[in-house]
């Protein structure tokens, strides 16, 4: 057998080394292909960031990621000799990369993102801010994009009320995990978020409640502009929820005349769902909805979507249900909104573009299967993964567990694909990982529900099925830790993650 003589060193080779490898495949949501190349670059404060025109506002969103990470302030320039640099090329330099897709190149000296679109440029963003270790990141190349276009998460901002910055915070958190709609629950029982012109006593009354009692809140036009701006400027879509013909406790609380009989009705601050529905068979209850609708549409420009709730209308027989669902689908297509609803909605006639959104857990209700096999599209966001507001375990401080115990492993052990027996998988538009906040108070307790679930759904969402390996995961979702640390983002030290 032939051993190296003594004192003989092995030079070093250009081969990239296991650990190589590792460090460029710390990525959460796993990437399309990681292939390493041996050396890292090196942030200093002598570096730039060229960006491509169109490009800038990435650029300045990556300048502010460098800041906040390495304390480094670089100045962006139009020269591409930059070391980092930002190209916007039709198909991202690969047809299969798709609208949302980047690749990136990091050799010593350069870092090179290219994208078709900035949303794209804006996901590898994502990327180096994970790869970056210190000043350091690891050579090699990522190509990478979605395996679904939708990819939400969803905040009930009506249980309890979030400031505007503390929503931006959600969506800043989320944003890391290239999500790219962010679903607002604007109204349920114990609060309505919005103003409603024609309707003050939405918000005024409406919301002026909240689980628990506490005073509440809502937004203005001018907030809802805030969050959209910013969502955009993360590439990020806010889809309003309006929820009907149940939960709209608040809503009767403030019009009572909104519920077939008319009488008074208290505050809802108790967690139970109210049994209140809007009376399917007055006229005013459509130009309430309408002017909700409108009020939703106006507030959130750029969405495609409006969310008309749909689910848990145990006040209303199905025929008024479904009478009512039929109108208000027709309402938001009114405002140029393709409607999205919850499962329940597929007992009544839809309209060919109308998307449910399935929440359910164990058999399926035939409705639904009935829906997807006419061409109805599905966004997958069952209890048993995907619902950030069931509890990890046992006696956890937060949450509820109707859907059962959701620990990590678990919001990462299922394909959207095949939820549904029989579904084809082209029904399925993409995944969300609501949360729901009757016990959620504050946004440290959103974040500690959140975090590491809501990484773990965004990578069912945009990872393909052929990089799905849990104890891979599992580091991977460890060595994000470091960084939720750095940017203040509470979560919960699951011991099923071998944390550092
Ligand atoms: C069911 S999911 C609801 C919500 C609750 C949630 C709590 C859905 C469409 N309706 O009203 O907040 O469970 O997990």
């Amino acid at each position: 057998t032939a051993l190296p003589a003594a004192g003989v060193s092995l030079s070093a080779s250009a081969t990239p080394s296991p650990a190589d490898q590792a460090a460029l495949q710390r990525v959460v949501p796993a990437p399309t292909t990681a292939t390493a190349a041996t050396g890292t670059f090196t942030l200093t404060s002598a570096a730039t960031i060229h960006a491509d025109p169109g490009a800038e506002p990435v650029a300045t969103e990556l300048a502010a990621y460098l800041k906040q990470q390495t304390g480094l302030a670089l100045p962006t320039t139009a020269n591409t000799d930059a070391g980092i640099r930002l190209l916007l090329r039709p198909t991202g330099g690969d047809p299969a990369l798709g609208a949302e897709g980047y690749t990136l190149t990091t050799t010593p000296t350069s870092v090179t993102l290219t994208a078709a679109t900035d949303a794209g440029l804006f996901h590898g963003v994502q990327t180096v801010r994970q790869l970056l270790i210190g000043d350091k990141l690891q050579a090699g190349t990522i190509t990478d994009h979605p395996r679904f276009a939708y990819r939400g998460v969803m905040l009930d901002v009506a249980r309890h009320f979030f400031s505007v910055a503390d929503v931006k915070a959600y969506i800043d958190a989320a944003a890391l995990y290239k999500v790219n709609e962010f679903h607002l629950h604007l109204s349920d029982d114990q609060g309505w978020r919005l103003t409603v012109p024609g309707w003050p006593k939405l918000a005024a009354v409406g919301g002026s409640t909240q689980v628990g009692g506490g005073h509440g809140g809502y937004y203005t036009a001018a907030d809802l502009k805030e969050i959209v701006d910013y969502a955009a400027s993360r590439s990020m879509t806010v889809i309003p929820e309006i929820d009907m013909p149940g939960h709209v406790g608040a809503a009767v609380y403030a019009y009572p005349t909104l519920a077939c009989d008319g009488r008074r009705h208290g505050p809802v601050t108790s967690v139970s769902p109210g049994y209140d529905a809007l009376c399917p068979s007055s006229e005013s209850t459509y130009r309430f909805v309408d002017s909700a609708m409108k009020a939703a549409a106006d507030a959130t420009p750029g969405s495609p979507y409006l969310h008309l709730g749909g689910d848990e209308a145990q006040a209303l027989n199905l025929t008024r249900y479904n009478a009512f669902v039929q109108r208000a689908q027709n309402l938001v297509a009114a405002h140029d909104r393709t409607p999205i609803a919850w499962a329940e909605a597929g007992t009544a006639p839809l309209l060919p573009q109308t998307i449910l959104e399935y929440w359910n857990t164990g058999q399926p209700q035939p409705s639904v299967l009935q829906a997807a096999a006419k061409g109805t599209k599905l966004i997958m966001a069952p209890g048993d993964h995907a619902y950030l507001d069931q509890q990890p375990v046992a006696d956890f401080r937060l949450g509820l567990h109707w859907a059962g115990y959701v620990p990590v492993s678990k919001a990462y052990d299922w394909d959207p694909v095949t939820v549904l027996p029989g579904v084809s998988p082209s029904s399925v538009l993409g995944v969300e990982a609501p949360l729901w906040t009757e016990t959620v108070k504050s946004l440290a307790d959103a974040e500690t529900l959140a975090f590491p679930r809501l990484p773990a759904i965004a990578e069912i969402g945009w990872s393909a099925p052929n990089t799905h390996d849990w104890p891979g995961f599992s580091h991977r979702l460890a060595d994000q830790a470091p960084l939720w640390d750095k940017l203040g983002i509470a979560y919960y030290k699951s011991p099923e993650v071998p944390w550092g």
